[in-house]
């Protein structure tokens, strides 16, 4: 009998959990499909796989990577851990909670070398189409070979959707925003803070990319740094030199206007606006149409399809819990694809989809948000046999997390959390997070070793 085909579309470690739960299925004696997985860039990994590039890449194609220099964790690394690899395993020593973005990167890569994943990837492969047969019930997905310049295209019985969510910006319009003189860029194409050194910023919006981003170009020198939001403040205890301000209204030159009647005059905008989830390779019918919430409508248990469940998404929501929440989805993905795990009928999902879907309605509070996910993550964990931990600890780190956000911005990087997998308790870094400017790996693990010996590694 021929053997099922899977495609998977991304290499990040969404399309890496997915790789990764087959190859545990095959360690543990399991004859598993044929994988075939398609990244349209040259390496894995990606956001932590960080590009200096903006726009478009070598081949023309949109740049996908947000990351940005000086990138340090956002959350406690203790909240992300693979409880199948753990941070201990990898770096032999324990280490701090808020690790630098090629510190992390470095991680999730050890796990996926010890076998030969990299095999079943296509790099530089960019999945332009998908088409669906109702009567083979076969996908066709269409190709390019990037480096070749060629067009192709295969068959699948299974196709896992792994393209991130937070590549293609949303970008809105502020009336005068043209006429104003200086930079305007949105958050996914901010490569680092060196730029709006003594600078008067203006950042939209009031998440994650608006928080860290005004933070980061803080540390590295910018003159002042304004944050306008639209619906709530992030409201934590700003230092001085950081301020929120309500929606920005327009702009005339450049001062922005403000809701409150206030304006002031800026040097540079950053658009910390969000992204859009788009899928331009998947026709109308099968595509994910979705703000960024936790729970999308349409995705039983989160990621399969509900009217084509043969096509799976992985890491679509938003996310308090990153690497482990795509491995529990890869793992339950795996086992339904190989036939351990049986989905009910359309009708029964859509009433499961529906629960989920008012649950998350009802919960205000990050807070509620972080038990909401946990509650997320412990059904995917009943699903399958990923290795189980300790989820309700895992939530009782991120609520400290918030809190010590709120009490100091600027510190929070500085605390020590306890892995839930080793029960090892993280290191304080050797260098404050205000006072360490240099985020590269060697620096981070090996400060303290002669510059002789920094040279061998
Ligand atoms: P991605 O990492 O986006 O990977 C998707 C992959 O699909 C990419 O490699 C892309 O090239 C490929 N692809 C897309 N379209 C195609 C196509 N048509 N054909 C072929 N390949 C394609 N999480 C944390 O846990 N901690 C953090 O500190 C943190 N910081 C973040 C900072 C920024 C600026 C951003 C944007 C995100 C951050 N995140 C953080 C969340 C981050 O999104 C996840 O950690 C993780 O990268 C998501 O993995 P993914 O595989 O789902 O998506
Ligand atoms: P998020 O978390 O989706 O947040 C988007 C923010 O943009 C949010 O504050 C929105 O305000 C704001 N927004 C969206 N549209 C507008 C308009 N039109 N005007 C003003 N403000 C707007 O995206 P992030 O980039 O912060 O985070 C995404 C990931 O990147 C995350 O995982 C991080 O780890 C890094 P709202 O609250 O909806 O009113």
């Amino acid at each position: 009998m021929n053997k099922k085909r899977v495609g998977i579309i991304g290499a990040g470690p969404s399309g890496l959990a997915q790789l990764r739960a087959f190859e545990a299925a095959k360690n543990e004696g399991h004859d598993g499909p044929e994988v075939v997985c398609f990244e349209k860039q040259s390496n894995w990994g990606e956001m932590w796989n960080y590009s200096w590039r903006t726009g478009v890449g070598q081949y023309g194609e949109p740049i996908h990577g947000s990351m940005y220099k000086y990138l340090w964790s956002n959350g406690p690394k203790e909240c992300l851990e693979f409880s199948d690899y753990s941070f201990d395993e990898h770096f032999k020593k324990p280490i701090s909670s808020y690790p630098p973005r090629p510190v992390l990167f470095d991680y999730i890569q050890g796990r996926i070398k010890k076998n030969n994943v990299r095999d079943y990837i296509r790099f530089d492969t960019t999945v332009r189409w998908v088409s669906f047969d109702e009567e083979t019930q076969k996908f066709t997905v269409v190709l390019d070979n990037l480096k070749i310049d060629k067009t192709y295209s295969e068959e699948f019985d299974y196709l896992v959707v792994a393209s991130g969510h937070f590549s293609t910006p949303n970008m809105p319009y502020f009336k005068g925003i043209e006429h104003f003189p200086g930079q305007v860029m949105h958050a996914h194409d901010f490569r680092g803070a060196d730029q709006f050194k003594d600078l008067n910023l203006l950042i939209v919006g009031s998440s994650y990319s608006a928080e860290d981003i005004g933070v980061q170009c803080y540390k590295h020198g910018a003159k002042s740094v304004t944050l306008s939001y639209r619906s709530s403040p992030i409201g934590v205890a700003w230092p001085e030199g950081i301020k929120e301000v309500p929606l920005l209204t327009h702009f005339e030159n450049d001062t922005a206007f403000f809701k409150d009647g206030t304006s002031e005059k800026y040097d540079a905008v950053v658009l910390c606006t969000g992204y859009q989830h788009k899928f331009p390779f998947l026709p109308d019918e099968m595509r994910l149409k979705t703000k960024n919430n936790l729970y999308p409508d349409h995705l039983y248990k989160g990621i399969f399809f509900n009217e084509l469940p043969r096509l799976i998404y992985l890491g679509m929501q938003d996310q308090y819990y990153t690497f482990n929440m795509f491995d529990a989805q890869a793992w339950v993905s795996r086992d339904c694809i190989m036939g351990k795990y049986e989905l009910p009928s359309k009708e029964e999902r859509r009433l499961d989809i529906n629960k989920w879907l008012a649950e998350n309605e009802a919960h205000t509070s990050n807070e509620a948000h972080v038990d909401f996910q946990t509650a997320y993550i412990k059904e995917l964990l009943s699903l399958s046999n990923y290795p189980n931990f300790n989820v309700e600890k895992v939530a009782e780190m991120f609520k400290e997390w918030l809190k010590d956000k709120e009490e100091n911005i600027l510190t929070y990087r500085d605390k020590s959390f306890k892995s839930v997998v080793t029960g090892t308790q993280a290191e304080i870094h050797h260098t404050e997070w205000m006072d360490e400017l240099n985020d590269t790996k060697e620096r981070y693990l090996y400060q303290e070793e002669s510059e002789e010996s920094l040279a061998d590694k």
